[in-house]
């Protein structure tokens, strides 16, 4: 079959409405009151589409997707709206009485029947992929104008508009201008061309090593792409930065450009992580010397190869240099060198290169300042189509970090901040972890760098430096469970991420309204509990986990629970727990002020200064930056010690309290999801007791003071959770 037959296809096919499993995501389109639907269908009765392209067709049947599910009645389509032509429907025609069915015109403002209908510059605002959503009135008709400067645009305006539809907002004097804070808004799948998704908790690869075939996967693919577009995203890699050299056989281009072909009409295009010595493992060259013209002739080659099958392709993403991949230093070049040379192959088809600055050697520099380290030297020798991606925090997705001091500091060299979406670090999918809140706390972070409000955000987005290539990414959380993302909840920091790389002015109040929303029920009863749950649940987990700036207290190879006594012959001294905890009868901490690691010095002042005190730092990045004796006093008057017990207590019992709230909301929602995220979140809390126990007693056997007595006591038994085997099967 030929990709428009089977476009066209899939266009037809209804969504799998296999009842409330997850699948449909926020997208479910269930019918609104009798009300809200008339209020709907009265806002828009037919739908004028005015130029012709897979991005257009994407959004018209999306409308009239969410058209049918809400309100019960698709709009009809209509050719000629007005009498005489656009020229006669002025947009100062008179008002419309209130209850004459609305029209909803979509298209790109330079097509000749939108151009009439706005002022000159009306969308210059709005970029490449920006909106404007605005109420008309045309010949006495009530109209809602959804126009852009590209067709992606207008796909992005015909989303929101359904969202507004979705969440109870209204449809009258809409005027509505977005533009996108970032260029490129890009998910990474680590998904390995096996079939397995290396951190992922929902699943194997929706991607790769699947007995369907591609028509049968082709609905799947359009949903995926219909949720990303919906919230903005642009992009996807769709394979594991530990990249296998074999994606680069013809055999998988054509699997990517299948994939891109499937995409496309949502605005996402496909990009792939590269393994630097590709050119020696499948190209048969002695090595992959990135200065050897040889080299850099094979990757311009391949380069070639992959635009002639896929011409929007994104270009690489690179992790090289870094647990183990290959990269530049194995021949004595720096990053620089390796990024250009590839920057360079994909440059005529613009292509861009994401190299990641996540590496980290196995010296004794504290792992914290070594990503600086490396990459600060090279500020300025980079490609202008390359961009370094690097992690929010200074180390590895921990549950709380301060951000990267690379942020601010490189400042000749567009950055992107990679978040991590699966939770590694944060039980996986069995626990209920609202994102945006620890995503928020890294973008709005003030780096100082050109004085206050140098913030992350700014700094990445181009406001403050003026590089034109911006972008952002997120660990993508998906995996072929029926929801998707293995906890209905998780699918909510999907969501998040893409609306906070559209907007990140957002509040994660704003996004978790919305989504609840769309996602389980317009009722205030369930949202407003359902949201305080999500808003507390991330600072619940640091609590339970790793309170007052702990770090790396969990198992060392699967990441699950908590291991902080880990001792391992030969291994690396940063893949240990005690590396980072430093628990001895002294105190506990890792001393990163100038008397020991002087990682503060990274950071521009006043932060500089405030982390490197005990008494300014903030409570809780304490133990990230400082090494203290269990009886310091914080600024409370209460002990270390008794803090530390305080919080891992207070963790568990907000676990305990989410379980009663949420008891409280059967009923509200669907008995299938509401049962899998009770049970959920009673794996939760037992696990929550698990991390507080184990943590809490191993620290005692240093600190020998006693938990207060106000507290419970703890259920389980050091020794025996030591010898505890963790079963990572059930997990994947
Ligand atoms: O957090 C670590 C993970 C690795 C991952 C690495 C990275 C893809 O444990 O599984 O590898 O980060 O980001 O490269």
């Amino acid at each position: 079959m030929n990709i428009q037959a089977l476009l066209a296809l899939i266009f037809m096919v209804p969504l799998l409405a296999s009842g409330e499993d997850g699948y449909r995501l926020w997208l479910r389109y269930e019918r609104l009151s009798a009300e809200r639907a008339a209020e709907c269908k009265t806002a828009v009765s037919s739908l004028w589409i005015r130029g012709e392209s897979p991005q257009l067709a994407a959004a018209a049947a999306e409308f009239r997707l969410a058209m049918a599910g809400l309100t019960g009645s698709e709009p009809v389509t209509v050719t000629r709206p007005f009498k005489g032509g656009i020229a006669g429907a002025h947009p100062r025609g008179i008002s419309a009485p209130h209850s004459t069915p609305g029209l909803l015109v979509m298209g790109a403002a330079g097509h000749p029947d939108i151009k009439p209908l706005l002022a000159d510059g009306a969308t210059a605002l709005c970029g490449d992929e920006g909106f404007l959503i605005r109420s008309l009135t045309l010949q006495s008709q009530p109209v809602i104008l959804v126009t852009a400067n590209s067709d992606a645009g207008v796909l992005y305006g015909v989303f929101a508009l359904i969202r507004l539809m979705q969440t109870g907002e209204s449809l009258t004097h809409l005027d509505i201008l977005e533009k996108p804070a970032y260029g490129l808004r890009l998910l990474n799948h680590w998904d390995n061309l096996n079939g397995t998704v290396e951190r992922g908790y929902a699943g194997h690869s929706i991607w790769w090593n699947r007995s369907e075939s591609l028509e049968e996967l082709a609905v799947q693919y359009r949903d995926y792409a219909r949720a990303n577009a919906s919230v903005g995203i642009n992009g996807t890699v769709l394979n594991n930065v530990n990249a296998s050299p074999e994606v680069l056989k013809p055999e998988n281009i054509a699997r990517f450009a299948a994939v891109a072909d499937l995409l496309r009409p949502y605005n996402v295009r496909v990009y792939m992580s590269v393994n630097f010595s590709s050119p020696a493992v499948i190209g048969g060259l002695p090595d992959s010397d990135p200065l050897k013209p040889e080299v850099a002739a094979w990757w311009r080659e391949k380069a070639r190869e992959i635009y002639a099958a896929i011409p929007d392709f994104g270009g690489f993403l690179v992790k090289a240099n870094s647990e183990g991949q290959p990269g530049p230093q194995n021949y004595g070049r720096t990053h620089a060198d390796g990024a250009n040379m590839l920057a360079q192959a994909l440059k005529p088809y613009n292509g861009v290169v994401m190299w990641r600055a996540f590496v980290y050697n196995p010296t004794s520099e504290d792992r914290h300042r070594q990503a600086y380290n490396e990459f600060m030297p090279l500020d300025g020798q980079f490609a202008e189509n390359v961009i370094v991606q690097v992690k929010n925090g200074a180390i590895d997705f921990q549950p709380r970090e301060p951000f990267s001091p690379l942020f601010g500091a490189m400042q000749k060299t567009p950055l992107m901040v990679e978040f991590q979406i699966t939770q590694e670090y944060l039980g996986f999918s069995d626990h209920l972890v609202y994102l945006a809140p620890l995503q928020k706390e890294c973008l709005d972070s003030d780096t100082w760098s050109k004085g206050p409000g140098s913030t992350v955000a700014r700094m990445t987005d181009g406001s403050l430096f003026p590089h034109p290539l911006t972008a952002i990414a997120g660990v993508a959380n998906i995996g072929r469970d029926t929801n998707w993302c293995g906890h209905h909840f998780a699918q909510a920091n999907w969501y998040a991420f893409g609306r906070l790389a559209w907007n990140h002015q957002l509040t994660s109040q704003q996004i978790g309204r919305e989504w609840l929303r769309m996602t389980f029920s317009g009722s205030e009863a369930f949202t407003a509990p359902a949201l305080n749950i999500m808003m507390r649940s991330r600072e619940a987990a640091v609590k339970y986990m790793t309170p007052l700036g702990l770090h790396h207290l969990m198992g060392w190879s699967h990441h699950y629970g908590p291991e902080p006594w880990t001792d391992l012959k030969n291994a690396r001294p940063d893949w240990l727990p005690k590396y980072y905890h430093n628990a001895s009868a002294h105190g506990i901490g890792f001393d990163r002020s100038p008397s020991g690691s002087n990682a503060v010095e990274q950071y521009f002042p006043p932060l500089r200064q405030m982390y490197s005190q005990p008494g300014t730092c903030p409570e809780n990045l304490l133990l990230w930056f400082h090494h203290l004796p269990w009886d310091y006093t914080l600024a409370s008057g209460e002990s270390l010690w008794n803090t530390l017990c305080h919080n891992y207590y207070e963790g568990v019992e907000e676990v305990r309290r989410f379980q009663m709230s949420w008891d409280r909301l059967k009923g509200y929602i669907d008995a299938e999801r509401f049962a899998h995220i009770q049970k959920k979140l009673k794996t939760q809390t037992r696990e929550a007791i698990w991390w507080r126990d184990a943590c809490l007693l191993y620290f005692q056997t240093f600190s020998k003071q006693e938990i207060p007595a106000s507290l419970e006591r703890p259920v389980h038994d050091l020794e025996e959770l030591m010898k505890q085997k963790f079963d990572l099967t059930h997990h994947n």
